[in-house]
């Protein structure tokens, strides 16, 4: 495949800006070889800056949930752009998004606008912290909650794909608060409370995990995770992130029936402007300034285009909130994107199966990891066991076939409504092909 212009590009990125990207995990430093450049995506595809045609399954980590340039988020966020594209000043969009997010997740009745999801979680590390007055936070190894300093302890996505989960930089007194579990783990987290006795604010966690690829929580381990907290005086909180919308449309909460005290969220909000919210309990969120003494900021924060953009994403996803309760044309996003899931799934298995390679392809909803390995993997220990040389071939196989998966086996893997049968065929047709060749 010819990439003569993304090389010449990655050239000059390299000698103005750190690696030549501005996020890690686009690097391919986990796949090998240099990242491609892109210009144009639509629908199910990307196209990159020598005119080669991808299907991605990326999405731009999640956002691109009805597919790229959907033509209701290109329109509204032209619209919205004409009438300024920042006030820093309180806008009418603001009310509409939090009103939204609150009507199709229930355990939110308060919610805060940020412009990342990593500041999202660090304001709500910050806020159980303010409201339970304690310090200690429990995380998951192998989740990732943005690059906030106190979280990048035994952290997933780039931290783990890059080898070092713990990040230089960081003074030992801002992670001697965090104390780490293995996920799917009860025991483990029944020991961390017996000996913190009061200590800890709060557990965060990504209720399905997909920053060390995917895998799923264990019956009965959100529920026990819900009980422990409310047992301890401690908050559960819920990085949706990356699942929020998604997995159903009041996250991965509503699919498993979970209620957390706050939640996360960013990607499909901002429907791939820059974003993130958190938001949760009346009594906790009214901790945060200008009501009480928790501070949090953003200049940005509810910026009119990106909530013009997310909020299309939703009303594209769910119908519209208010009158005439208008159905959204693609009313079953969330079947689609279900049925498409189930698709590549059984492709792919059976993909694997024909060309005798252990495959263990992990799914929930619309994402999905298939890990190199055949024990099953149901924490980022198992995932460690998966075949990344194996993953690194044919992951390059599939890209020279003009299929686009996330660039390291520690991600998780994205279908919008947008993918169709058609590009799941084609996909599981030329997984066959690579998979022989391993
Ligand atoms: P951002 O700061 O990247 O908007 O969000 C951080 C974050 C927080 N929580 C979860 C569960 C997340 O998945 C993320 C970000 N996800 C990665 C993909 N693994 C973003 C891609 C990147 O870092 O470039």
């Amino acid at each position: 495949m010819n990439r003569t212009q993304s090389e010449k590009l990655f050239a000059e990125a390299l000698k103005y800006i750190p690696g030549g990207v501005n996020s890690p995990v686009r690097a391919f430093r986990a796949v090998g070889g240099n990242p491609f450049f892109v210009n144009r995506a639509s629908g199910s595809k990307v196209w990159d800056v020598d005119g080669n045609e991808l299907i991605d399954y990326v999405c731009t980590w999640g956002p691109a949930i009805l597919g790229h340039a959907h033509p209701k988020i290109i329109s509204a966020v032209k619209t919205a752009a004409e009438f300024g594209t920042s006030f820093g000043i309180p806008n009418p969009l603001e009310v509409t998004m939090a009103k939204r997010i609150c009507e199709l997740v229930p355990s939110v009745k308060k919610i805060r606008m940020t412009s990342s999801g990593t500041e999202a979680c660090m304001s709500a590390i910050r806020l159980a912290r303010g409201f339970t007055q304690r310090d200690k936070i429990i995380k998951f190894d192998g989740c990732y909650h943005g690059h906030v300093d106190s979280l990048l302890v035994r952290a997933g996505s780039g931290a783990l794909t890059f080898g070092h989960p713990d990040s230089a930089g960081i003074p030992a007194a801002f992670t001697s608060h965090t104390i780490v579990a293995p996920y799917n783990d009860v025991e483990a987290v029944k020991a961390i409370f017996a000996a913190n006795k009061n200590e800890i604010a709060g557990i965060i966690v990504e209720p399905v995990p997909g920053n060390a690829g995917l895998y799923l929580p264990q019956p009965g381990y959100l529920e026990f995770l819900r009980e422990i907290t409310a047992a301890n005086g401690a908050l559960l909180i819920f990085d949706e992130v990356m699942t929020g919308f998604r997995l159903a449309k009041g996250g991965a909460q509503e699919r498993f029936g979970i209620t957390p005290d706050l939640s996360t969220f960013g990607k499909v909000i901002g429907g791939g402007l820059p974003v993130g919210a958190f938001g949760g309990r009346a009594e906790i969120m009214d901790y945060l300034a200008p009501l009480g003494p928790v501070y949090q900021a953003g200049t940005l924060s509810g910026n009119p285009i990106a909530m013009a953009a997310g909020l299309a994403n939703l009303e594209e996803l769910n119908g519209k909130a208010e009158s005439g309760k208008r159905k959204a044309e693609n009313e079953n996003a969330y079947a689609v994107l279900e049925k498409l899931g189930a698709h590549l799934e059984a492709g792919m298995t059976d993909a694997a199966k024909s060309a005798n390679v252990p495959v263990r392809f992990n799914r929930c909803g619309s994402m999905f990891c298939g890990y190199f390995t055949d024990a099953p993997v149901h924490n980022v220990a198992d995932a460690m066991k998966s075949d990344r040389e194996k993953f690194k071939k044919f992951f390059h196989g599939m890209l020279d076939a003009g299929i686009y998966f996330a660039p390291s086996q520690f991600e998780a893997g994205f279908i919008s409504t947008a993918h169709t049968a058609a590009d799941i065929e084609t996909t599981v047709r030329a997984a066959a092909k690579v998979l022989r060749t391993l």
